[in-house]
């Protein structure tokens, strides 16, 4: 069984994603992420225990190396859908309310920002890491976090920023939800965004990369 989910880690780790793909060269023509992760599951490993000791694993070795530098976007990226191939697999238990989660994230791109690489990249992370994700895209005003809020009051909300005129829409989003549902945690990140302004509009936490954002939610469990 370890030698399994070790297998399955060090796809998602590499970013391979199934015995077709060709990426990373030195695995091609090698099982991947998706066809490991049925192989466990037909040999009864449990659903928690693969996202766990493989797919949070490999996501957080991922993390790690992103935030020291030694890789870079697109091998998060090829991770990430690493791991979502090993997800098609296991995403029904968590639906089906057989596997729990670790709680609900509710990420978007504030009012007026249109990017969402970066966003798209922490949600996965999360994801990675045990979180049930709503993403509500880009542009996001602030009606539509409480509306998704209402619908999950015990979610987490995580705001992203990438200009410096829109991070100030982060101020009113985070007034308006706060003033709203005591005790939500907010969460806040993007290129122009710091501790100090994170500070200043009364959001909980700011983390510059997807693997502080993991790291805070952790705390939160
Ligand atoms: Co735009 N853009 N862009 N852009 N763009 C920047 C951000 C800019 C710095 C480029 C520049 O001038 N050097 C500049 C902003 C300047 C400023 O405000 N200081 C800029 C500008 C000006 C604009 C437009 C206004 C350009 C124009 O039209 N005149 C326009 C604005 C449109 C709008 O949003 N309303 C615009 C448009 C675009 C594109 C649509 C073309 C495209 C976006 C495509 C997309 O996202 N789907 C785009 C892009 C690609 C960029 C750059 C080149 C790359 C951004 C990116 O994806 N980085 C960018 C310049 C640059 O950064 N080199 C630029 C990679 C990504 C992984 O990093 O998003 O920082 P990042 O995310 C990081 C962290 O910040 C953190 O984790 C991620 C991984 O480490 N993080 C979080 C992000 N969100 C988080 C949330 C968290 C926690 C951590 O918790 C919730």
């Amino acid at each position: 069984m370890i030698d399994l989910l070790e297998k399955i880690a060090a796809c998602v780790e590499s970013g391979k994603v199934d015995v077709n793909s060709p990426y990373p060269p030195s695995m091609k023509g090698q099982e991947g992420a998706f066809e490991l992760t049925k192989h466990a599951l037909d040999e009864g490993i449990a659903p928690a225990i693969i996202m766990d000791n493989a797919l949070i694993t490999a996501m957080s070795r991922v993390g790690q190396k992103f935030s020291r530098n030694e890789i870079f976007v697109p091998q998060m990226l090829m991770a990430a859908k690493a791991m979502n191939s090993s997800m098609i697999h296991i995403k029904p238990f968590y639906i089906s309310g057989e596997t729990k989660r670790k709680g609900t994230f509710i990420i978007g791109t504030v009012k007026g920002d249109l990017h969402d690489i970066g966003k798209n990249l922490v949600a996965m992370m999360i994801e990675g890491a045990g979180w049930e994700i709503i993403d509500l895209g880009v542009d996001v005003s602030s009606e539509r976090y409480i509306e998704a809020v209402e619908q999950k009051p015990e979610a987490v909300v995580g705001l992203s920023a990438l200009l410096t005129t829109t991070m100030e829409n982060m101020r009113k989003c985070v007034s308006d939800l706060k003033g709203r549902f005591t005790g939500l945690k907010i969460l806040v990140g993007g290129a122009p965004v710091t501790a100090d302004f994170c500070k200043s509009i009364g959001a909980d936490f700011y983390s510059p990369d997807p693997q502080g954002a993991v790291e805070y939610l952790r705390t939160l469990v």
